[in-house]
């Protein structure tokens, strides 16, 4: 890893159509960019929608990628990927084929309506902090590490999916 390479922590999840795919499209797409490297990505987790409550389960998953892009830029490149997931963004928590946040970006901080790094609502999430844990337990997050969010968030409901690390493939 060069100095000039970053690594950032994505969460990506969806409740509509083939979520599977178009996360493994997305993750594909990400890592055929010349200077993106997609380097761990978790299992997929089934988990009960958040937020609003009356919607399909979700599938969740997160991946720890390495560039020397910036914060911005990856923002795009998700951004890409969600319409390419022909993502309809209507409702705010409401249901979606493919959202992609940036849950922590190494060395940034900013509170920026385009763009907060850390994603501000991820550490009360057991849909990121449960897949987060598994592949950067030791990432800390405003103050604590992956490991220590998940354990204080209900997980109850969310189950292992997909435990093949070669599922995006
Ligand atoms: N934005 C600012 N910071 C970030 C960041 N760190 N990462 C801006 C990504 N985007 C960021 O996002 C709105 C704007 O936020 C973006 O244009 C970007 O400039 P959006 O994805 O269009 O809006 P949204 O996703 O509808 O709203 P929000 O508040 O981002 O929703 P979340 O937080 O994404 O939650 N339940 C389960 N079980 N699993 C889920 O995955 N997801 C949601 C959506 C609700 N409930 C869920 C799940
Ligand atoms: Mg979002």
């Amino acid at each position: 890893m060069t100095k000039d390479f970053k690594r950032a922590w994505l969460g990506l999840g969806g409740n509509i159509g083939d979520v599977k795919r178009a996360m493994a499209q997305a993750l594909q797409g990400l890592n055929a960019h010349p200077a993106v490297a997609v380097q761990l990505i978790s299992a997929i987790y089934k988990t009960p929608p958040w937020g609003m409550e009356d919607q399909p389960w979700f599938l969740n998953c997160c991946a720890q990628i390495e560039t020397s892009l910036s914060p911005e830029e990856i923002l795009e490149l998700c951004q890409d990927a969600e319409r390419q997931g022909k993502r309809e963004r209507n409702v705010r928590w409401g249901p979606r084929t493919i959202d992609i946040d940036i849950v922590a970006f190494e060395d940034c901080e900013q509170t920026e309506q385009r763009l907060t790094i850390p994603h501000p609502r991820a550490t009360e999430r057991a849909f990121v902090m449960v897949p987060l844990a598994e592949i950067a337990p030791q990432l800390i997050i405003a103050g604590k590490s992956a490991s220590q969010w998940r354990s204080q968030l209900d997980e109850d409901g969310i189950v292992t999916e997909s435990v093949d690390g070669g599922w995006w493939l």
